[in-house]
């Protein structure tokens, strides 16, 4: 495998900080070990946590006020996978990539493939695009695609879609995600029940092409572009289409995209109870689909959110099986410091929420201890779990500073030497 930051750098840092990391493990060690916590159990599970990085993540994103294009930015797939590369390097829980087409388009996708191979990545579900034009597209998605009132637009939806499978197979992912942008931007614009109709007969076109071991996520959100209704605008539309669909067909939750306010955790809940959750995009948001990075805004909601994963997953729940992908636009930040925090901050809700004392919370619960309970979910959230994610990465062969290694590396400097802008400024997907 080849490597993008000296491995050497890596170690004489991890050598460096040693002496306190360790400190600081074993007295989190006798912490946990109080409660009653083998803190090695725990960091066995941090090692095997993984997250999917997007390949659209790794450019700086924009508004549709503005795009910042930071310094050597990828410019093709290619690139963005020696990036993600970068980030597993580092933070060994990013060993996939979940890629956007056509923006991720090649004419060789074995190739492709290999270059994933050599660089140690994978890929995760895959994504379509039918919320925008591309050059030399016979027919346009301005009005819809999935759901348009024009059966030759909704058939070349389709087709993109069942292309996507096609390339996808050959990348080795097992999944679609399916997000559309339909909806409509005044009242009376379109007909609710029709437009629905329209989506889910495309959607079955697709769900019955799906390769055998193959799985359609259903991503909704509320609002934009279309900004008046979306066809799958809530996780209710979501839900009741992927139902339709059949047992293939879960709902992938984007923490973006509700309306503010909305009990995420207890959404999570039912499709868990009801073998709808497909999985989710990690972002966080203040006003609306923000994408801000994952855990900068709402770290409790994002425990709450893995208390129920964890809580599904200790119960042994039937065809549990979340993928874990995050979805963000990095604006100001340099996406792989941003993707590599985000990686670690759904890592540490997920092992925070591994120390929760389930046995006492059930127990609070059914002798309907409202402070107790909500103690108890406190008591895990508020342990600094750090040290053991440091250690699981150091372990896993990664960095326990993963931005400070990235800085001292001059990875940016040098691949803004090898790729010069192409000096464009529009708006980004954001
Ligand atoms: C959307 C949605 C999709 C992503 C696009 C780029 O808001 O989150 O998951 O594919 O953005
Ligand atoms: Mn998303
Ligand atoms: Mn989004």
């Amino acid at each position: 495998m080849t490597t993008q930051i000296d491995a050497g750098l890596v170690d004489e840092a991890n050598q460096q900080g040693a002496a306190h990391l360790q400190a600081d493990y074993d007295h989190l060690g006798a912490v946990l070990a109080r409660r009653g916590i083998d803190i090695e159990a725990i960091t066995e599970k941090a090692r095997d946590f993984a997250v999917a990085v997007p390949s659209w993540g790794t450019g700086s994103g924009g508004t549709r006020f503005a795009r910042f294009p930071g310094p050597g930015e990828p410019r093709n797939v290619f690139e963005k996978l020696e990036d993600c590369a970068v980030i597993q390097q580092l933070v060994r829980c990013t060993p996939t990539v979940s890629p956007h087409f056509p923006w991720d388009w090649v004419d060789d996708f074995s190739e492709l493939r290999q270059h994933a191979d050599a660089l140690g990545l994978g890929f995760d579900a895959v994504n379509s695009n039918t919320f925008q034009d591309q050059p030399g597209q016979p027919l346009s998605y301005k009005y819809g695609s999935l759901s348009h009132t024009d059966p030759a637009v909704r058939a070349q939806a389709v087709a993109h879609n069942l292309e996507c499978i096609e390339w996808g197979q050959v990348l080795g992912s097992s999944a679609l995600t399916v997000w559309v942008g339909d909806g409509s931007n005044f009242p009376g614009q379109s007909h609710f029940q029709y437009q629905l109709e329209r989506y889910l007969e495309s959607a079955r076109a697709i769900y019955d092409a799906l390769p055998a071991d193959w799985d359609m996520f259903l991503e909704h959100k509320m609002f934009e572009p279309a900004f008046y209704s979306t066809v799958i605008q809530d996780w209710g539309s979501s839900v009741l289409c992927a139902m339709e669909l059949g047992d293939r067909a879960r709902c992938l939750v984007d923490l973006g995209h509700h309306a503010p306010n909305v009990n995420i955790e207890m959404i999570v809940s039912r499709l868990i109870q009801f073998h709808k959750l497909a999985g989710f995009h990690f972002n966080d948001s203040k006003y609306g689909d923000d994408d801000l990075d994952s855990g900068s805004l709402h770290p409790y909601q994002q425990f709450l959110i893995f208390n129920e994963l964890v809580d599904a997953e200790q119960r042994g729940q039937a065809g549990f099986n979340p993928a874990y992908m995050l979805d963000q636009s990095h604006n100001v930040t340099d996406p792989i410091e941003s993707l590599m925090n985000s990686a670690e901050e759904v890592q540490r809700s997920y092992v925070k929420a591994l120390l929760v004392d389930r046995e006492a919370l059930y127990a609070h619960q059914e002798a309907n201890d409202a402070m107790l309970a909500t103690n108890t979910l406190k008591a895990a959230f508020n342990l600094d779990v750090s040290p053991i994610l440091a250690q699981a990465r150091v372990l896993e062969g990664g960095a326990a500073q993963p931005i400070a290694v990235y800085r001292a590396s001059g990875y940016r400097c040098a691949v803004d030497k090898q790729r010069p802008s192409s000096g464009q400024s529009g708006s980004g997907i954001v």
